[in-house]
């Protein structure tokens, strides 16, 4: 399936290693349609259009099967994708690591149209998001 990962990048301040870890989970399965938006050297990122990198991101986001959302750093560009992927009717797991004396937006945890997955352990990430994929690809019609 093809899997748009969305993750802050000029929002708060991402835990790097950690997508790429989730990338690399997502890949050994399905096609990650953002692999690169989070293979960044920030010098890169600085250097790209902006109007691009929307225009090319809508595109992914609508072809998607399916959206995974790493949601513990903040992000307008993250919550932006989530609205129009709900609106789109995209199945979305979001991750959200338990911080202490943080929470979520309620915009979020709120919706019915996500699931948001609170986790402690990166373990748990990994197998919510294999969770979600098999539940994704079983109810998904045939091609
Ligand atoms: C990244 C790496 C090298 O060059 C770049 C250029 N920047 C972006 N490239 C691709 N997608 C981006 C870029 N900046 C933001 N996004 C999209 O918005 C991603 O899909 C993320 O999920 C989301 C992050 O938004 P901000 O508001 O945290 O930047």
């Amino acid at each position: 399936m093809r899997i748009y990962f969305a993750g802050s990048i000029r929002g708060e301040a991402p835990d790097r290693d950690w997508f790429q870890e989730l990338i690399g989970h997502i890949s050994q399965t399905d096609k990650v349609l953002t692999e690169h938006s989070f293979d960044f050297s920030y010098d890169d990122e600085i250097k790209k259009d902006d109007w691009e990198i929307w225009e090319t991101d809508i595109k992914w986001l609508r072809s998607a099967d399916a959206v995974i959302g790493e949601v513990t750093a903040p992000s307008l560009g993250v919550g932006y994708e989530i609205g129009k992927a709900e609106e789109w009717g995209k199945p979305i797991l979001l991750l959200y690591r338990e911080s202490p004396g943080k929470r979520t937006s309620a915009m979020l945890n709120g919706s019915n149209f996500n699931e948001l997955f609170t986790y402690n352990e990166k373990n748990e990430a990994l197998r919510a998001i294999d969770g979600f994929l098999t539940r994704v690809r079983a109810e998904r019609p045939d091609p």
